[in-house]
C-alpha cells in the first residue's frame, strides 16, 4: 500500500443500497477538487470547518445534483481533509464522478485505504480498524454482534488501561533499581505486588472478555417462536443442554423470560433460545415478554417455528406466518406428533416451507430437525475473521500475562529488579500487537486488504 501524501478517491456506498450513491475524497488536494467539481459561477467556499453544501457537480460530461460533505482535517475519520459527495445512486454517474475526481489529481484508493489512513494518523486503533472490518464481512448476526461489541465494546479502551498499568509499574521498578542501588530507601515491594496482581487481574479480565467475543463470533442463535402452547418450551428440554430448563405446561402464556440453552444439531453449536408465545400481551408482564421475544427474533441467526399440528385453523396460521421476521431463515416444525388427532403434514401453502414434523413426547424427528437446521446454517457459516482476529488478540495477551509471570518467578527468586522491568517491557510490545503499535507491516497489508473498496 502506498504511503499517505497522496489524495484518494472512491465510491463508497454503491448504487443498488439506496437512492444515493456517495463518493469519498480524502487528503491535501480534496478542497482544491472539490471547488474544481463544483458547476456554476459562484463557486464553494469550503473553510475549516465541517459544512453541508448542496449545489451541482461537474463531471465532465454533465451535471449532477450534489450534496457535498465537507470533513476538514484533522477532525475526519482520516485526520485529513475528506469530502464525501453524496451523487444520484446511478452506477454510470458514479462512475463519471470518480473519473472526473481522478482527472482533477486524486487517486482511485485500494481497499481499506480508508481505514488504514485512520490508523496511521492515530485516528483509530487496529483492534477498531478490524472491527470496522468484522462489521463488513459479518454473514451472520452472531458475527456481527461480535463485530460491534470489538467496535463499542472497548477492548482498545481496556488495553489502554493495561498499557498505562504497565509503564506506571515499570517507571516504578525502575525507579526502585536506583534507590536500590542507593541502598539508602527501601525498595516499595508491597506496592509492586499489590500493582502486579492488580495488572495481572485486569490481563485476565480482558482476555476472557475477548475469548468469549471469539466464541460469539463462532456461535449462531436459533429461536423458538410460535404461538403459546405450540411446543416450543418441551421441545427447548429435549433438544438442549445446560443449566436452564424451560417450564412445560398447558396453561397458555407459561414462558416469559428468555431462555438459552446449548444444541449440537450436527457437528454444529448453536444457542437455542426459548421465548414467550407470540400474543397480544395485555398485562404489563405479558408486554415485558413480548419486548424480550421480540429482541430474541430480531438477534436470530435461524428460527424454529414451532405449530401444533393438532391446528386446522388455516387462516390463523396464514396471519401468524405473515407476523414471522422476514429476513431470517426458518424450520417450520409440526409439533406434538404423536397426538392421535396430530395431522401427519402441514396443510396448504405451509407445506412449502422446510418443515419437519416432531414429537418431544417421543423423540421422534428430532434428529430430523437437528439435520434441518445444520444445513441451514451452513451458509451462514460465522465470518472467519472473527475468530481469526479474536485468536490473534487472545495470543497477544496470553503472552503479555506469561511475561509478567517470568518476571515475577524471577524478582521472587530474588533476581534484581531490572529482569522484571525488562518483562514487563515485553508485556507491553504483546499487547501493542493488539492496538497495531507494533503489529508487521505485513500483518497490516493483509488486515487491511481485506477491507471492502471505499472504506
Ligand atoms: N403429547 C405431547 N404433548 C406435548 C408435546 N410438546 C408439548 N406438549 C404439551 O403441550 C403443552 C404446552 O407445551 P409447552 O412446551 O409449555 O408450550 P409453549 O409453546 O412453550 O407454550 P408457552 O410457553 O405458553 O408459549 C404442555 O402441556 C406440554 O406437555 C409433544 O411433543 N407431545
Ligand atoms: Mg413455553
Amino acid at each position: 500500500m502506498s504511503a499517505t501524501g497522496d489524495t484518494i478517491c472512491a465510491i463508497a456506498s454503491p448504487p443498488g443500497g439506496g437512492v444515493r450513491g456517495v463518493v469519498r475524497i480524502s487528503g491535501e488536494r480534496a478542497r482544491s477538487i472539490v471547488e474544481k467539481l463544483w458547476a456554476g459561477d459562484s463557486g464553494v467556499e469550503l473553510g475549516g470547518s465541517r459544512g453541508v453544501f448542496r449545489g451541482r457537480l461537474f463531471d465532465g460530461l454533465g451535471e449532477q445534483p450534489l450534496l457535498l460533505l465537507w470533513m476538514p482535517g484533522p477532525r475526519s475519520f482520516t485526520r485529513e481533509d475528506v469530502a464525501e459527495l453524496h451523487l444520484p445512486g446511478s452506477a454510470p454517474l458514479l462512475r463519471r464522478a470518480l473519473l472526473r475526481t481522478v482527472e482533477l489529481g486524486a487517486r482511485v484508493a485500494e481497499p481499506g485505504e480508508f481505514t488504514r489512513r485512520a490508523f496511521e494518523s492515530g485516528r483509530i486503533d487496529l483492534s477498531r480498524a478490524e472491527g470496522v472490518l468484522s462489521v463488513i464481512e459479518a454473514r451472520s448476526m452472531a458475527a456481527h454482534r461480535s463485530a460491534v461489541a470489538l467496535l463499542v465494546g472497548g477492548l482498545d479502551e481496556r488495553i489502554g488501561r493495561l498499557r498505562d498499568s504497565l509503564d506506571d509499574l515499570r517507571a516504578l521498578c525502575e525507579s526502585s533499581l536506583d534507590f536500590d542501588a542507593d541502598d539508602t530507601i527501601d525498595v516499595p515491594t508491597e506496592e509492586i505486588r499489590a500493582r502486579l496482581s492488580e495488572l495481572q487481574a485486569s490481563l485476565e479480565e480482558a482476555c476472557g472478555w475477548e475469548a468469549a467475543r471469539g466464541l460469539e463470533a463462532g456461535v449462531p442463535r436459533v429461536v423458538l417462536i410460535g404461538a403459546p402452547n405450540a411446543g416450543k418450551s418441551a421441545l427447548f428440554n429435549a433438544l438442549g443442554s445446560g443449566a436452564q430448563v424451560a417450564i412445560v405446561s398447558d396453561h397458555p402464556g407459561t414462558t416469559r423470560d428468555r431462555l438459552v440453552r446449548d444444541w449440537r444439531p450436527g457437528a454444529a453449536l448453536v444457542e437455542l433460545a426459548d421465548i414467550a408465545g407470540i400474543e397480544e400481551g395485555r398485562s404489563a408482564p405479558d408486554k415485558a415478554a413480548q419486548r424480550v421475544g421480540d429482541a430474541a427474533r430480531l438477534s436470530a441467526d435461524h428460527l424454529l417455528w414451532v405449530v401444533d399440528s393438532r391446528r386446522r385453523d388455516e387462516l390463523e396460521l396464514e396471519k401468524e406466518r405473515s407476523g414471522l421476521p422476514s429476513g431470517v431463515t426458518r424450520t417450520l416444525v409440526w409439533s406434538q406428533s404423536d397426538h392421535e388427532d396430530a395431522q401427519a403434514a402441514p396443510m396448504g401453502s405451509l407445506g412449502e416451507e422446510g418443515w419437519v414434523a416432531l414429537s418431544s413426547l417421543t423423540g421422534e424427528g428430532l434428529e430430523a430437525l437437528g439435520l434441518a437446521v445444520a444445513a441451514a446454517l451452513d451458509g451462514i457459516s460465522p465470518s472467519h475473521s472473527g475468530r481469526e482476529l479474536s485468536v490473534r488478540h487472545t495470543e497477544a495477551l496470553n503472552k503479555a500475562s506469561e511475561a509478567i509471570v517470568d518476571g515475577v518467578r524471577a524478582w521472587e527468586d530474588g533476581l534484581p529488579l531490572d529482569l522484571l522491568a525488562a518483562q514487563l517491557s515485553e508485556a507491553t510490545s504483546c499487547i501493542d500487537q493488539i492496538t497495531g503499535r507494533t503489529t508487521p507491516e505485513d500483518l497490516l497489508d493483509r488486515i487491511f486488504s481485506r477491507f471492502c473498496l471505499g472504506k
